[in-house]
């Protein structure tokens, strides 16, 4: 089997895959992404022991116990960039052997839980409310660069969305890629259900205007108007679509949970983001805990 050179695949002096700091036996098999690095703690602190905790840049993490399952909250800094380099080396440290750097024959499915802020773009999702991810709906161009297949009704959705929003090729190509259903089973009640789509950016990719003017003004209206049978569009934000993209290509089960802290069509604001965020954590590691 083909070894991976040294400057494919990055490991430093401490035997620790490069970005994220970690050596194979530093990462648990359930993980959950945040993307702001103080936001680890705020899911440790729910963990009832620590075992490890490591930083390189914006990628924190700690690994504990929740009842008899071993978690990893790990930060994934902002956008679908520093995803690639998440989920690629989350990977690498489950399914390829660090000593031959050869890719083991027997593969590993990790079970990795997003868990994140967003903007709903329907007025029946307010602020408050949690969004369970059936779709990551990408406007970021990430999963172009590796080897997606898409179904035939995703490329149906996918030629609908883009006549509907006049996202033509000059600004991406959209990509979408499913929630594992083994995971989003878990997380029905309480939880919307729906369409997210990822943005590269905060302000002009999610419509936003303060001093620049921008070249689909329409975007919100489209987004929120679009549906394909049952499916709408629920949310945006940042990470997503290319946690589900890469997560399918590599197999592993993957879920973004959203806690909506802005609404896009009512203009509001969250007033206790905090408090949103910290009921989202407990119910994540409530069903890691009793049902993985
Ligand atoms: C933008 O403020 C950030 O918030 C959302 C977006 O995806 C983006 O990363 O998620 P997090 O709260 O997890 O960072
Ligand atoms: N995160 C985003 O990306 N957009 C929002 O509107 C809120 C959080």
């Amino acid at each position: 089997m083909q070894r991976i050179a040294e400057s494919e695949l990055i490991i430093n002096s401490r035997g620790a895959v490069y970005h994220l700091n970690l050596r194979p036996e530093e990462l648990a098999h359930n993980i959950i992404t945040v993307g702001d690095p103080d936001r680890v703690n705020l899911v440790s602190q729910y963990f009832d022991s620590i075992e490890s905790k490591f930083q390189h840049r914006e990628f924190i993490s700690h690994t504990g116990f929740v009842g008899k399952k071993k978690v990893t909250a790990i930060s994934t800094g902002i956008g679908p960039d520093n995803i690639d380099i998440v989920l690629n080396e989350l990977d690498a440290l489950v399914n390829i052997d660090f000593e031959t750097r050869q890719i083991k024959p027997e593969l590993t499915s990790l079970n990795i839980i997003r868990v994140g802020t967003s903007g709903s773009l329907q007025e029946d999702v307010p602020v408050d409310s949690l969004v369970a991810s059936t779709h990551g709906l990408g406007l970021d161009n990430l999963l172009n660069y590796y080897r997606l297949e898409q179904n035939e009704q995703e490329n149906q959705l996918l030629q609908s969305f883009v006549t509907h929003t006049q996202l033509n090729s000059n600004v991406c190509y959209p990509y979408i890629s499913s929630a594992s259903a083994s995971v989003l089973k878990h997380f029905v009640n309480g939880y919307h259900q729906g369409i997210t789509v990822t943005c590269p950016g905060f302000y002009g990719p999610q419509g936003r205007v303060l001093r620049l003017g921008i070249q689909n003004p329409q975007l919100i209206d489209r987004l929120t108007e679009f549906t394909f049978g049952q499916h709408r569009i629920t949310n945006f934000e940042m990470e997503t679509s290319a946690i589900y993209g890469l997560g399918k290509l590599l197999g592993h089960h993957c879920l973004s949970l959203n806690a909506i802290v802005a609404n896009r069509i009512q203009k509001e604001f969250t007033k206790d983001a905090d408090k949103l965020i910290h009921k989202l954590i407990q119910q994540t590691l409530e069903v890691i805990s009793n049902s993985f």
